[in-house]
């Protein structure tokens, strides 16, 4: 398995934000955040690929938003931000090595992908304010998949509130999408307090989430995961969690979290 992640540049600091912290990103915190992310990646398993940063792109970290990867294609995200569009470009290109087939969603399609999540027999997709109907259904076409439209409650994306640990396993916010879009899945349900951390990143048995939610810690422990925290505050202020700063590319062969595309 790789995993793809851009290192941030200082321009990161002007990144789109709805948070209140949003004026107090540190940027040399926030490098010491990544590289720590980085070392998470490779302790649970991951081969690297580290792209360098791109200051035009305030939002180039979070690289997750910018494209799909599906057994055999990878899917250019028609980003809705105007200060984002050309992000998936750049990443496309680093893509292209593992999956030589490159799929696009045509206008008025927009569509983040911190709004799809791959279970493995579906796809969920959030209606969020960066994310439409017609991205659903262009999507659903290019991939042959079933696709369930989720409307997003609250967050920015589907993903801020919901991850998928496999094994029919999902950590949900109950806030942000209807739970019962979900039936058939186990669920580990995330307190109000502790939202922020429903967004986490299995890989293997190993679980990355951000630091400072020990009851939700105590909850994914308990599915017998080895848990790794890790300090997010500087990218938790720019809207972003642990998923988006990483592009997580299986080996086709080994794919497990989507049917053969
Ligand atoms: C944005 O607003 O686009 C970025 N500041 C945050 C993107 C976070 N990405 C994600 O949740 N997948």
């Amino acid at each position: 398995m790789h995993a793809l992640v851009r290192e941030p540049g200082p321009s990161f600091a002007q990144a789109l934000s709805t948070h209140p912290g949003k004026g107090t990103i540190d940027f040399a915190r926030g490098q010491q955040q990544h590289a720590s992310y980085i070392q998470a990646l490779t302790g649970a398993g991951a081969d690297l690929i580290i792209l360098p940063p791109l200051d035009v792109f305030p939002d180039s970290v979070f690289v997750e938003d910018t494209t799909l990867i599906f057994d055999s294609l990878a899917v250019a995200c028609p980003m809705r931000e105007q200060s984002r569009k050309g992000e998936a470009l750049t990443v496309i290109e680093a893509v292209r090595k593992f999956r030589p087939q490159i799929g696009t969603l045509s206008f008025p399609a927009t569509l983040d992908g911190g709004d799809v999540l791959n279970t493995g027999a579906r796809l969920f997709v959030g209606l969020s304010g960066r994310t439409n109907r017609e991205a659903v259904t262009a999507l659903s076409r290019l991939t042959g998949k079933p696709i369930t439209a989720v409307p997003v409650r609250k967050g920015l994306h589907l993903k801020s509130g919901l991850s998928y640990l496999g094994n029919d396993l999902l950590v949900i916010d109950p806030q942000s999408v209807d739970v019962s879009l979900f039936d058939g899945f186990r669920r580990i349900e995330v307190a109000p307090e502790e939202s922020y951390a429903a967004n986490c990143l299995a890989l293997g048995n190993t679980l990355i989430m951000a630091a400072g939610y020990p009851r939700l810690e105590d909850q994914i422990r308990s599915e017998g995961f080895d848990i790794v925290t890790l300090e997010m505050s500087e990218f938790e202020k720019a809207d972003g969690g642990i998923t988006c700063l990483s592009l997580i590319i299986p080996e086709p062969t080994n794919f497990n979290r989507a049917d053969p595309v």
